[in-house]
């Protein structure tokens, strides 16, 4: 019987390396690094705005991300011109990838989104994941990227070690108000050695078992 215990805690350990390893939660309103979208602008603090009724509410996924911008464009706040050849501002989440990981993400703006990923810090490596959405419907995008229930873009990235920048731009085509909304996490993916350490582990469960039934 104490075999059969120190096996199962073995077992247990195991599965406890693989799967708490290298995760974290990435949201809007953080303390974020905001910048407008024109040649020599600097990153700032973005700040939490005021949603509109029509938006996806705040803390989608329930990892407490808010609606963010690099000004007050929110309800009561200031209203920016319409620019569909360029994001009025940037979000930045810069992640440290310690393990070979699968970042999911989704993210809601009005009145659409460009998202990129690069690698390493001002990498020129750069991949657009998703474009701005120029079509409208009664409020923001028809569709993704768009600002409403169900119309956020959803990505599911296998990430490698190292520094990968993820960037979020938002542009504001429809008038009125303007902002990005994103909730996301990351967590390690179990290398093959380590899987076959589990895999043994709960063999060696599975035998110890069997051995203790037919005692
Ligand atoms: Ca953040
Ligand atoms: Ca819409
Ligand atoms: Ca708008």
């Amino acid at each position: 019987m104490y075999y059969l215990k120190k096996i199962g805690a073995i077992a247990l350990f195991g599965f406890a390396a693989v799967t708490t390893a290298n995760a974290a939660i990435i949201t809007s309103n953080d303390g974020d690094t905001c910048k407008l979208g024109v040649d020599g602008a600097t990153w700032e603090v973005c700040q939490a705005i005021t949603p509109h009724s029509a938006w996806q509410a705040n803390n989608p996924l329930g990892r407490g991300a808010e609606w963010i911008s690099i000004a007050d464009t929110g309800v009561g706040g200031v209203v920016i011109g319409n620019n569909e050849d360029e994001e009025y501002f940037w979000a930045q989440e810069v992640l440290e990838i310690t393990e070979k990981s699968l970042l999911t993400f989704d993210v809601w703006a009005d009145d659409t989104a460009q998202v990129k990923i690069s690698y390493n810090h001002h990498s020129a490596d750069v991949d657009i994941l998703t474009l701005g959405n120029f079509v409208q419907d009664g409020a923001c995008a028809a569709g993704s990227i768009g600002c409403e229930p169900g119309e956020n873009g959803h990505y599911e990235i296998m990430l490698d070690v190292g520094t990968h920048n993820l960037f979020v731009g938002a542009y504001q085509t429809g008038g009125s108000v303007t902002g990005l909304l994103y909730s996301g996490e990351y967590s390690a993916v179990p290398e093959p050695g380590s899987l076959a350490l589990l895999g043994l582990g709960l063999a060696g469960l599975g035998f110890a078992r069997r051995k203790t039934k037919a005692s």
